[in-house]
């Protein structure tokens, strides 16, 4: 694979390559389509907007949007300006994006009309450097210094690309971990093109014919590789669907819109074969299937591949390598494992003491080198440089090496839970419970379903002489974190197991789990 010039710019490269295709689908969304022509007009103009309202090259704008055409076009419109968006989870609270508002110091949000009161509570909630808000299918009328970015696009002049470097940062996604606040992931033009390159032709190897659709939102950096750059590096259609990824919702795209790749979560593909509208596979065109986010257990893939004669890729990616660099390969698939080192890159498996694991089926802990690791996160020089240790990045999870040379997951080096394919801090979860006045101590814990999928368990100690329900305890803890963060079960108990020092021993309670 070709290096980018120097000279690049991602959204420029995806015009050019797809010069020839003006009257094909690119993008399919809940409202109508865009073709590759419109798709262009409306990035220049949209870059055009962000001039005229004075954004210079390399300041932020939050990108808070519902997956559609317009959060393609917003995001493509602001690489081709060279300003930089941030490109948010848009399951998250008003908490959560003060932060991100003023950790990134945004000057503009870019925000579909139903996630704006959130923004706008957001706002309210901390002096913000934002002063325009671009607003994607407005719910209601708008005030002052927002704007319906239908006439925004309209009515600014399309311009030509801003000079930027492959190597100049060019957009953020937020990482979490097991404690403090997200990390602001800061990559570069040319990382797009590196994981299209590597991945989304290297080894999915889509095609020009292929319709695409991806269950994982465009914010994830799964999902914008899978529904974003992958599938217009390729000439590609896009299907993009605002909704939760609920089976209903997924095979209804499936069927209406007849995609050939799917890319997925275990959770997701577990949710559809146990769902009783599960399409027929004569009512489908799938040809390939891709999953990430956790460890894709055997039983689900040999039942989807049994039901639509369509195999699953299970790989493993990380926000800071961008997207997939450990993956089984079409014609290759040992379900039960993450397969091989992608072509491009290369893994190693570390022992405690740092030396390589040279053994087969010996745990360490994994390693990254390749083209497109993130630049740093922003204004955090600890964590940048516990992750990226000079070419190589430490991913933070634990696998084996077998003889044939194919990775298995083993967990991970740190607390995070890995849920429905999202990072969930135990220790956010467990301070959240602990503000119930009906609650003394709690621990949380990742328990395995019957699908062998990772979901969260609390086992909580009430006071004396206070009671609480199940419900009562998800319902709190919904309401102050982002939903998806609740407990999926919970157990009342009498006390914690403690350490000496009275360190509540999680371990314990994992080892109660699995006995
Ligand atoms: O969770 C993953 O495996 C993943 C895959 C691609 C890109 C990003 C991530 C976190």
């Amino acid at each position: 694979v070709n290096a980018p010039s120097t000279d690049f710019n991602f959204a420029q490269h995806l015009i050019a390559t797809n010069a020839n295709r003006s009257g094909k689908t690119a993008l399919i969304d809940d409202v109508g389509r865009l073709s590759y022509g419109e798709l262009t007009e409306q990035i220049r103009r949209f870059a055009g907007g962000l001039k005229a309202m004075g954004l210079k090259r390399e300041e932020r704008v939050l990108l808070l949007m519902q997956d559609s055409s317009d959060w393609v076009v917003a995001f493509l419109g602001s690489l081709y300006a060279g300003v930089v968006p941030v490109a948010v989870n848009t399951l998250l609270t008003a908490e959560d994006y003060a932060f991100m508002l003023s950790n990134s110091r945004a000057q503009a949000a870019l925000v579909s009309g139903a996630l704006l009161p959130t923004l706008q509570a957001a706002m309210d909630l901390v002096k913000t450097e934002v002063q325009h808000v671009v607003v994607s299918r407005p719910t209601g009328a708008l005030t002052q210094g927002q704007f319906n970015m239908a006439e925004f696009v309209a009515q600014n002049n399309p311009v030509l690309p801003a000079q930027t470097l492959a190597d100049e940062p060019a957009f953020w996604l937020y990482s979490s971990g097991s404690t403090g606040k997200p990390k602001g992931t800061v990559h570069s033009q040319g990382n797009l093109y590196w994981t299209a390159e590597l991945y989304g032709k290297g080894v999915l190897a889509l095609r020009e014919s292929d319709v695409v659709f991806s269950a994982a939102k465009l914010f994830f950096a799964y999902g914008l590789g899978n529904a974003l750059t992958f599938p217009l590096s390729a000439g590609a259609s896009v299907v993009l669907m605002a909704e939760r990824p609920t089976p209903q919702a997924t095979f209804k795209r499936m069927v209406d819109h007849q995609p050939t790749v799917f890319y997925g979560a275990p959770t997701g593909y577990g949710g559809m074969l146990a769902s009783p509208d599960l399409p027929k596979k004569n009512q489908v065109s799938l040809r390939l299937c891709s999953s990430a986010g956790e460890a894709l257990p055997r039983d689900i893939g040999e039942r989807w591949t049994q039901h639509f004669g369509c195999e699953i890729i299970d790989g493993i990616g990380s926000t800071e390598m961008l997207h997939v660099f450990l993956s089984n390969r079409p014609g290759d698939v040992r379900y039960g494992t993450t397969g091989k080192a992608v072509p491009g890159y290369e893994v190693q498996l570390r022992n405690e003491d740092g030396s390589v694991v040279t053994g087969h089926n010996e745990i360490g802990d994994l390693y990254i080198q390749g083209p497109s690791s993130a630049l740093m996160y922003w204004n955090n020089r600890e964590k940048t440089r516990d992750t990226f240790q000079g070419v190589w990045t430490k991913s933070g999870d634990k696998y084996t090496r077998d003889p044939d040379g194919y990775y298995t997951y083993a967990g991970r080096n740190d607390d995070m839970l890995k849920v429905s394919g999202i990072y969930v801090s135990p220790f956010e979860v467990e301070a959240t419970l602990v503000q119930h006045p009906a609650i003394l101590e709690a621990a949380v814990i990742g328990k395995e379903d019957t699908d062998g999928l990772t979901k969260t368990k609390a086992f909580i100690v009430l006071k004396a002489g206070q009671s609480l329900t199940q419900d009562e305890v998800k319902a709190f803890v919904k309401e102050r974190l982002a939903p998806y963060k609740y407990p999926r079960f919970i157990e009342f108990v009498a006390e914690l197991p403690k350490t000496a020092t009275g360190k509540i021993q999680r371990f314990r309670l994992r080892d109660l789990e699995r006995s």
